[in-house]
């Protein structure tokens, strides 16, 4: 199965931006669809346990819809402080429409009094390529949280998430930075290297 075009499935814009950089890094030839390059549906329902469960619902979701190969990812925050949290409800963890104002304030009000920072980015990417055919790969970023908002770059919780071996935020750090070490390069990477046993870009 030769690909020449794939479907980055995301609403979020941020996401879509660094899935695409990686891959064009990878595979400068590939046409890379956005979700706003098709006819508009309204979002899936992801009330999945885990980020497995949410990025398989998106997968099959937008597969279903467009029968295009795709990829589709859940990913979150998890603090070590917060057991775990925010995690599968990064997205909304200060309510249904959170701005990213809204995320960080509530995490940094959580972490008040924490002397544990330590946190991870964790991202569950799956490529769907049939119906019930696909592969899944996850990555992980570890780093602590900062104690207030840095940087102007990124999305979600970069402002302060500070990657371990940088004293920067990954919102002051930028995405070249990001995107050579991030949790969803990892996952993307992986998913690639299985795309390529496939067949994928022979
Ligand atoms: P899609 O489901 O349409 O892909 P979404 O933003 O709703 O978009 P998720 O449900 O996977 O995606 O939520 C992930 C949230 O976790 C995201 O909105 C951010 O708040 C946070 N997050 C994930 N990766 C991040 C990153 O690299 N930097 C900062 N925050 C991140």
């Amino acid at each position: 199965m030769k690909l020449t075009r794939i479907l980055v499935a995301t609403s979020n814009k941020g996401k879509y931006n660094e899935i695409a950089d990686i891959i064009l890094g990878v595979l400068p030839g590939i046409e890379i669809l956005s979700l706003s390059d098709l006819p508009k549906i309204p979002p899936p329902v992801e009330n999945g346990k885990t980020f497995f469960d949410n990025a398989l619902i998106k997968a099959k979701y937008y597969y279903s819809a467009y029968n295009i190969p795709l990829i589709s990812e859940d990913s979150g925050l998890e603090v070590n402080a917060l057991n775990g949290e925010p995690g599968v409800m990064s997205a909304i963890y200060a309510g249904e429409n959170s701005t990213q104002e809204d995320l960080i304030r509530k995490l940094l009000k959580n972490m008040e009094n924490k002397t544990d920072r330590s946190a991870k980015f964790v991202c569950l990417a799956v490529f769907m390529y049939g119906k019930d055919r696909y592969l899944f790969s996850e990555g992980i970023v570890r780093g602590k949280i900062a104690y207030e908002p840095r940087g102007q770059y990124g999305f979600g919780y970069d402002p302060v998430f500070i990657p371990e071996g940088y004293d920067k935020t990954f919102a002051e750090l930028g995405s070249s930075v990001k995107n050579r070490i991030s949790h969803r390069r990892e996952a993307i990477l992986g998913l690639l290297l299985g795309m390529r046993d496939l067949g994928c870009f022979l």
